[in-house]
């Protein structure tokens, strides 16, 4: 069993469960505002530098968890590919291209924000979002995508899947209280902000 199925995290998939995903096939496009758009294999990706952030997924419907999660920086992806200086957004599209949500180039360079295909060092399996997802600790949890297989450099804003059905466009993660799942889904308080630290230590 997966650390984040021992941890009972939630599985969320609105548009539905995508099934069996085939990892050592994946591919993901990087297009838009850059000067080298590409498409990355699965080994091209786990080829790149690997970054651990040990930070939390906290959703806007109350939970929180805590790993480290692998894989590579998102600011290292648009070095590769050349994002150019029009580039205000990052737009990321899961699998059958339903989801999608976009994020300011700001926090799409800030060094927790991640393509994740590790959790505590296990690889992501499908419904956790692998072989590969957006990951940001900065931000509520519908800006992470899972299993990603297309990054758009926008040089505007579009408002995504959960954004068009009422939540915030800038999912700036307010103070109150979350099902801390390292602890059991403990109830805690929280700052306002990338949770880092709950109220109660
Ligand atoms: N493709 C896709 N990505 C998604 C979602 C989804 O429904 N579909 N849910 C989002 C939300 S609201 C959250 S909180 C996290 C949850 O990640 P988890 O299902 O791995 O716990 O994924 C985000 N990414
Ligand atoms: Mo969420």
């Amino acid at each position: 069993m997966s650390r984040l199925k021992e941890l009972r995290t939630p599985v969320f998939w609105a548009e539905g469960h995508p099934g069996k995903l085939n990892r050592e096939g994946w591919v993901v496009e990087v297009s838009g505002s850059c000067a080298k758009p590409r498409t990355f294999t699965w080994q091209d990706l786990i080829a790149l530098p690997k970054s651990i952030a040990d930070a939390r997924l906290t959703s806007v419907t109350r939970f929180s968890v805590r790993g480290k999660w692998g894989g590579i920086k998102v600011a290292d992806l648009l070095d590769v590919v050349k994002a150019g200086p029009k580039t205000q957004y990052v737009r990321f599209w899961s699998y059958r291209m339903i989801y999608d949500t976009s994020i300011p180039i700001e926090v799409a360079l800030r060094e927790r924000t991640l393509l994740a295909y590790e959790f505590d060092g296990e690889f992501l399996d499908e419904d956790y979002g692998g072989p590969i997802r957006g990951f940001c600790p900065y931000l509520w949890g519908y800006k992470s995508a899972k299993s990603v297989v297309k990054i758009e450099l926008m040089d505007r804003y579009v408002s995504g899947f959960w954004e068009q059905r009422g939540y915030p466009d800038d999912a700036l993660i307010t103070a109150g209280k979350v099902r801390d799942m390292n602890q059991g889904g403990r109830l805690r308080p929280i700052p306002e902000g990338e949770v880092i630290r709950f109220l109660d230590e």
